[in-house]
């Protein structure tokens, strides 16, 4: 059931919400994941909304809490560099094989990084998405500095004046400072050749409130400008995106819904938040 619903169909005619119904709202929005602050902001804002607009109400609530940060992907004229983070599983390797499809339909040229040296099958993932949608993809040897691999795709980008350039990277988080070193090296040899535009962590709506924690940690090690909320196609909504938006002001710039190229879009807020209470 969506957000609010019992909420909207209670107060419909009535405004009647007795305490006892506001303590179980509470733990319905902690329950998909928008976290202490935001569900306490809701709140707050929810005990204001009258019985005859309530739906229109609600969805203006909910759109107020995403980040005031553009939405839009970034891209800039020249060779646009995206890194994408995000711990293992999340969906990364997916979604840059997703973006490098997304972009060379729109008739832009592309060149991926397999940045993933830790798991020698994450380069053969890569690779394989590569020749299926028919992009370069640099790899360099299993275990080998994801730096260097990094690096010699920014100069194949370059060198070929490419449109988009995008590296694929580990997510190993069970040690935050060999992470944070990793990503930050990564990010400083890439910038020998040209700045990174776009970093994009994945999330997975599937894996609940620890996403808003990943969130924290990540943007600790690299300056995250927009989300990849992936799996979107099962029953989970996303609410942890946005706790995101609403408290790191990270914006949601894509949505996976899928396993194959093709189910990924822009991130439409509308569709966002009527799935939220929908
Ligand atoms: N249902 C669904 N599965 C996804 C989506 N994105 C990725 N996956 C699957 O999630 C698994 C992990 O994806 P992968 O890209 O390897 O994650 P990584 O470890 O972060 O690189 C794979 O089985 C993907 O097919 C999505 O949007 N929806
Ligand atoms: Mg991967």
């Amino acid at each position: 059931m969506g957000l609010f619903s019992k909420f909207i169909a209670k107060i419909k005619g009535t405004n009647d919400f007795s305490p006892s119904d506001w303590a179980e709202l509470e733990q319905e929005l902690l329950a998909s994941d928008l976290g202490p602050t935001l569900t306490k902001n809701l709140l707050e804002k929810a005990k204001k909304v009258k019985s005859d607009n309530a739906e229109l109400a609600l969805i203006e609530i909910l759109t107020s809490s995403l980040s005031k940060n553009s939405h839009e992907p970034v891209v800039v004229s020249g060779t646009t560099t995206i890194m994408v983070v995000g711990v293992n599983g999340t969906g990364k390797t997916t979604s840059v094989a997703k973006l490098a499809s997304y972009y060379k339909k729109s008739g832009k040229s592309v060149v991926l990084a397999a940045g993933d040296t830790f798991r020698a099958a994450a380069v053969d993932q890569l690779n394989t998405w590569g020749s299926r949608i028919g992009v370069l993809v640099i790899s360099g040897k299993d275990n080998g500095d994801p730096a260097s691999v990094a690096f010699d795709g920014a100069k194949s980008a370059h060198d070929s004046a490419s449109d988009i350039f995008i590296i694929d990277t580990a997510g190993r988080l069970h040690n935050k400072n060999d992470l944070m070193a990793e990503l930050s090296k990564v990010k400083r040899v890439v910038e020998k050749v040209s700045p990174i535009n776009e970093v994009l962590l994945v999330i997975d709506a599937t894996t609940g409130q620890n996403g808003l924690q990943q969130a924290k940690i990540f943007t600790e090690c690299v300056e995250v400008t927009g989300i990849v909320l992936t799996k979107l196609d099962g029953s989970a909504k996303g609410g942890v995106a946005l706790a995101i938006e609403a408290e790191l002001g990270i914006p949601i710039k894509w949505v996976g819904t899928g396993e194959s190229e093709s189910d990924f879009s822009l991130f439409d807020a509308q569709s966002y938040i009527k799935g939220l209470l929908s």
